[in-house]
C-alpha cells in the first residue's frame, strides 16, 4: 500500500509522497508511530476496552467529527480546477486587474451544483443548476456566484427564505427530494407571479442538462465595471459552452437518476480526465444608464434579462476545466464562494437579490465551515499577497509576525504592517441614493409576463412542448386542485394554447386570467439564443456512444466504429451480456463496461447494436436488452442497427416503427455516416410518434 501525505489540497501544492517501496507508518494525528490499528487495548484477551487507548479514541472522535453541515441549498455540487483567460480586453471600461492583459491566465475553481436536492441526491432532478465560478485574480478573489439560468424566481432578497422553503422537502413529511413537483413550491410560485419568467425557464430542458459542460452560466444580476476614473458601466456576465446546449428528455432524467445518480459528476471528472476539457467563453453585455433609462425593464430586476438582440454579448476570455480536485471535502465541499467578493473594477448595481445576497454569502460560511477563518482554507485563500490586521479565532493558520496588529500606527515601514492604498484600493462607485425609507417594490419591476412569454415563444415546437410536458407533469404531484388551477390562472398570461394544453393535461377547466400586477407592456419578439436546439453542437465530439455487443458481432464493423467515434473526438462504451466481454467474429474479444441491466441506453448520446443471429435470439429474451432499444428508441437517439440485430427490434415491438435516425450499420462503410448523422443528437419528430400527449 502506497500513503501520501498531501500539502494542502487545493492548494496546487507538491505532494509529499512515501517513495515506492518506501511504505510510511501509520501515525495519530500527533505522528506517533500507531503499531496495531486492527485491536483496541483491552484488559486482557476478552476484556473490557480501555479507555487509555489514545490511538482509539483519537480514531473515533475524530470520524464523528467528519461532517460539517451541508449547504443550505445548493448542497449537491461538483467542482474541478481550471484557468481563465484574457481574450479581449476591456481595459477600456474596467480597471479590474483580470481584464487588462490579454493572454494572461488566472486560476480558477468552478463548482457546478443542483440547488434543491440533499448533498446525497441524484444528479438529475428538475432544478435549476449553480454555476459558482471562483477567480483567484492578481488584486483578489473574485466570485462570480452564477446559474445556468439567467433569471431567478424572486425580485427581492427578503423572499428566498421562503422560496427555498417552498422548494425544499415539505417539513412534516420531509420529501420529496430534490423536486418542485410538490403543493408548496406550487402554493408559493402561484402566489408570487414574478417567478413565472423563471417558471418558464426550469420547466424547460434547461432544468436537466445532459452535462454541466452543455450547459450556459449567468452572473445573473447587473454589475457594474468601473475605470480608474470611478465611470461606471453596467455589465451583465454570460458564460457559453464551447460544447454547444444539450439536455436530456424526461423520462430519460427519471431513469439515468436511478442508474448513475452521479451522471453529471462523471461525466465532468471522465471528461477532464480523458483530456477532453470543457470550455466557456466569457461574454458581457455592456450598458450605460441611458439604455437602462430606456429599457422597457428595469435593470435591477432579477427576473429580467437583456435580450441578446438589444445588446449584444461581446466575449473577452475563456474559462478552461483542466484539473480535478484531489479531494473532494477539501476542495468542492470546503470552497466558500461570497457575491460579495469582487476586485477592484467591479462593483455592485442596486438589484436588490444582489444587495441581500452580498451580507448572506459570509454569513453561511461562517456557519458552514465553523469561523471567520475560512479564507485560511487552502481552496478559499487569495493567491496573491494579502496583509491585514484580522487576527486569531477558530483554526487561524496564517498569523502576522511581529508588534502591530492595529493601524494607524507609528511602527515605521519596517514593523508597522500593511497600509491603505488609495489609488489601487477598491472603490465603490460614487452614486446618489436619496428618498424616504420605505418598504417597497418599485413599479419598473411589476410586469411579469412579458418576459415568460418572450422565453415561450423563442422555444422550438419540441422545446414548447417539454415545457407543456413538464408543467402538467409537476402539477399532477401537486394534490388541492386549487393550486393546479391558480399555477394555470397565471399562464393565461403567458400563452393561451399553453394554459389550454396544461389544463387539458390535468382534466381542468379553464380558469380566468390572474389578475396582473400591470398589463403586459409588450408582445416581445423571439430571441434564437433562448433555445437549446437553436444553440446545439456542430459535432458529437465529447458525445458519448454505447455499443450493445454479443459473442460473434462483426468485428470490422466495430473497428470501424470505433475509427468514427475516435475521429469525431467522441467516446464509447461497450454493453454486454456479461461484464467479462465478448468474442467478435474474427476471434477478436472486446472487454465490456457494462453488464446489460447496468448500462441501460439513457446512459448515452446514441446507440449502436452489433449482435451475432445467435446474440440477437439470445437478447431477444432478456428484458433490460429490449428495454435497451425501446427507450433509446423513445428517447429520439440516432440508433445503428447491425444487420443481425433486426431480431430484437421485433421481440421490443418497435421494428415496424424504426425512422431515417435508425441507421444500418450493415458494413464497415456505414460506421462514418452513422457518426455523422449522431452530430443531431435527437431525431425529435419521433416524439410526436411514441408521445400520446402529442398525438
Ligand atoms: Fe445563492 C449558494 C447562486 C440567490 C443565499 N447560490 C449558492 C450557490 C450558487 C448560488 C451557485 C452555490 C455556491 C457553491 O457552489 O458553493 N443564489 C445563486 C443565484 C442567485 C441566488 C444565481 C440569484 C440570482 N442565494 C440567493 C439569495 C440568497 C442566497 C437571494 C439569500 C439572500 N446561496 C445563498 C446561501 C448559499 C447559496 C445561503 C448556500 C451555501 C452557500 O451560500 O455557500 O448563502
Amino acid at each position: 500500500m502506497s500513503f501520501s501525505y498531501d500539502e494542502p489540497q487545493g492548494s496546487g501544492g507538491e505532494t509529499r509522497q512515501a517513495a515506492d517501496g518506501d511504505v510510511a507508518t501509520l501515525t495519530t494525528q500527533q505522528g506517533i508511530p500507531v503499531a496495531d490499528d486492527q485491536n483496541s487495548l483491552k484488559q486482557g484477551k476478552r476484556g473490557p476496552t480501555l479507555l487509555e487507548d489514545s490511538h482509539f479514541r483519537e480514531k473515533i472522535f475524530h470520524f464523528d467529527h467528519e461532517r460539517i453541515p451541508e449547504r443550505v441549498v445548493h448542497a449537491r455540487g461538483y467542482g474541478a480546477h481550471g484557468f481563465f483567460e484574457l481574450t479581449d480586453s476591456l481595459a477600456d471600461v474596467s480597471r479590474a486587474d483580470i481584464f487588462q492583459r490579454v493572454g494572461e491566465r488566472t486560476p480558477a475553481f468552478v463548482r457546478f451544483s443542483t440547488v434543491a436536492g440533499s448533498k446525497g441526491s441524484f444528479d438529475l432532478a428538475r432544478d435549476v443548476r449553480g454555476f459558482a465560478v471562483k477567480l483567484y485574480t492578481q488584486e483578489g478573489n473574485w466570485d462570480l456566484v452564477g446559474n445556468n439560468i439567467p433569471v431567478f424566481f424572486i425580485q427581492d432578497a427578503i423572499k428566498f427564505p421562503d422560496l427555498i422553503h417552498s422548494a425544499k422537502p415539505e417539513p412534516d413529511r420531509n420529501f420529496p427530494q430534490a423536486q418542485t413537483a410538490h403543493d408548496n413550491f406550487w402554493d408559493f410560485v402561484s402566489l408570487t407571479p414574478e417567478s413565472f419568467h423563471m417558471i418558464m425557464w426550469t420547466m424547460s430542458d434547461r432544468a436537466i442538462p445532459r452535462s454541466f459542460r452543455t450547459m450556459e452560466g449567468f452572473g445573473v444580476h447587473t454589475f457594474r465595471l468601473l475605470d480608474a476614473e470611478g465611470r461606471s458601466t453596467f455589465v451583465k456576465f454570460h458564460w457559453k459552452p464551447r460544447q454547444g446546449l444539450q439536455s436530456v428528455v424526461w423520462n430519460e432524467a427519471v431513469k439515468i437518476n436511478g442508474a448513475d445518480p452521479d451522471f453529471h459528476r462523471r461525466d465532468l471528472w471522465d471528461a477532464i480526465n480523458g483530456g477532453d476539457f470543457p470550455e466557456w467563453e466569457l461574454g458581457v453585455q455592456l450598458f450605460d444608464d441611458d439604455f437602462a433609462d430606456g429599457f422597457d425593464f428595469d435593470v435591477l430586476d432579477a427576473t429580467k434579462i437583456i435580450p441578446e438582440e438589444l445588446v449584444p454579448v461581446r466575449i473577452i476570455g475563456r474559462l478552461v476545466l483542466d484539473r480535478v480536485v484531489d479531494n473532494f471535502f477539501a476542495e468542492t465541499e470546503q470552497v466558500a464562494f461570497c457575491t460579495q467578493n469582487v476586485p477592484p473594477g467591479i462593483d455592485f448595481s442596486n438589484d436588490p437579490l444582489l444587495q441581500g445576497r452580498n451580507f448572506s454569502y459570509l454569513d453561511t460560511q461562517i456557519k458552514r465551515l465553523g469561523g471567520p477563518n475560512f479564507t485560511h482554507i487552502p481552496i478559499n485563500a487569495p493567491k496573491c499577497p494579502m496583509a491585514h490586521f484580522q487576527q486569531d479565532g477558530h483554526m487561524a493558520m496564517r498569523n502576522p509576525k511581529g508588534r502591530a496588529n492595529y493601524e494607524p500606527n507609528s511602527w515605521g515601514a519596517a514593523d508597522g504592517g500593511p497600509r491603505e492604498d488609495p489609488a489601487r484600493g477598491f472603490t465603490s462607485f460614487a452614486e446618489t441614493a436619496d428618498g424616504p425609507k420605505q418598504r417597497i417594490r418599485s413599479e419598473s419591476f411589476a410586469d411579469h409576463y412579458s418576459q415568460a412569454r418572450q422565453f415561450l415563444v423563442s422555444q422550438t415546437p419540441i422545446e414548447r412542448k417539454h415545457i407543456g410536458d413538464a408543467l402538467v407533469f409537476e402539477l399532477s404531484k401537486v394534490e388541492r386542485p386549487d393550486i393546479r388551477s391558480r399555477v394555470v390562472s397565471h399562464l393565461l398570461n403567458i400563452d393561451a394554447t399553453l394554459a389550454a394544453t396544461v389544463a387539458d393535461g390535468l382534466g381542468l377547466a379553464l380558469p380566468d386570467p390572474a389578475v396582473a400586477a400591470r398589463e403586459p407592456i409588450a408582445d416581445l419578439p423571439a430571441s434564437d439564443k433562448l433555445s437549446i436546439v437553436k444553440n446545439g453542437p456542430a459535432s458529437f465530439k465529447g458525445r458519448k456512444l454505447g455499443i450493445l455487443l454479443s459473442d460473434g458481432a462483426d468485428a470490422a464493423i466495430f473497428t470501424a466504429l470505433l475509427k468514427a467515434v475516435e475521429k469525431e473526438a467522441a467516446v464509447y462504451e461497450v454493453i454486454a451480456p456479461k461484464i467479462g466481454g465478448v468474442t467478435l467474429s474474427d476471434g477478436t474479444t472486446v472487454s465490456a463496461k457494462h453488464k446489460i441491466d447496468g448500462g441501460p441506453s439513457v446512459l448515452f448520446d446514441a446507440v449502436a447494436i452489433l449482435v451475432s443471429a445467435d446474440g440477437a435470439a439470445l437478447l431477444s429474451r432478456d428484458a433490460a436488452a429490449r428495454d435497451f432499444v425501446t427507450d433509446a428508441f423513445a428517447h429520439c437517439k440516432y440508433i445503428g442497427i447491425g444487420a443481425e440485430a433486426e431480431a430484437l427490434f421485433a421481440a421490443a415491438g418497435i421494428a415496424e416503427d424504426l425512422d431515417e435516425a435508425c441507421l444500418p450499420l450493415g458494413e464497415a462503410a456505414d460506421a462514418a455516416p452513422f457518426i455523422e448523422a449522431c452530430r443531431a443528437l435527437r431525431f425529435w419528430p419521433r416524439e410526436l410518434a411514441v408521445d400520446l400527449d402529442a398525438q
